[in-house]
């Protein structure tokens, strides 16, 4: 198989996470790609061209890091990461918050990189809000170190915004989520793919 990920991409890291935490490394090339600069391998994998992206040994493409995900999640019985009935749709929404806490800090660095006088703070404040709001939500959520794609996710979520918008001081207005944090992703699998400035 074949992974089309980037460095710094917080969809690509929880692919990175899962394909270590299921023991599928000897089987994944990982196939280092800039998106913006529309890498034509990528282009023809994912016409999005967004990473990551996934070439299955049958030849299939895959693109959104949970599908990927998932679909990482079966083939092997090691670390299940999806419950296949009950609390499935829990373990969902929890990766669909944090996805969206991914999106908008995404969001507000697309947004730094346009000329200064292109930039429109209120849209970027806006997402700020929504990603204080969601961490806010999820410091609600009694957290164990139960590995799943939701508590993948949330991890990979709350690191990118302590390395992208570090101003938003969420461990101190949440301890006890810092606390689950700073445990969770002791794992080598996060030690193992960390951002880097
Ligand atoms: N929902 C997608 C988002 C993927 C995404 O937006 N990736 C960014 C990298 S962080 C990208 O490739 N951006 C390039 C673009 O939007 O053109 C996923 O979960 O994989």
């Amino acid at each position: 198989m074949k992974l089309f990920s980037s460095q710094n991409s917080p969809y690509s890291r929880k692919c990175r996470i899962v394909m270590i935490e299921k023991g599928l490394e000897k089987r994944i090339e990982l196939i280092q790609a800039n998106p913006l600069e529309n890498p034509k391998e990528l282009l023809s994998v994912n016409p999005l061209g967004t990473v990551p992206a996934l070439v299955t040994d049958q030849g299939l493409h895959l693109c959104d890091s949970t599908v990927i995900c998932e679909y990482l999640d079966t083939l092997s019985a090691h670390n299940p990461l999806l419950p296949p009935v009950g609390g499935r749709e829990c373990v969902l929404a929890f990766v669909a918050m944090a996805d969206g806490i991914m999106d908008a800090a995404v969001a507000c660095v697309m947004e730094g990189r346009r000329p200064e006088d292109k930039q429109y703070a209120a849209w970027v404040e806006r997402k700020e809000l929504a990603i204080s709001r969601a961490i806010a939500k999820f410091a609600t959520v009694p957290l164990d170190q139960t590995l799943s794609m939701g508590t993948i996710a949330l991890g990979v979520a709350l690191a990118y915004v302590s390395f992208r918008r570090p101003h938003i001081a969420w461990r101190g207005a949440h301890p006890v989520l810092a606390q689950w944090f700073d445990m969770f992703t002791k794992r080598p699998s996060f030690e193992a793919t960390k951002p880097q400035a």
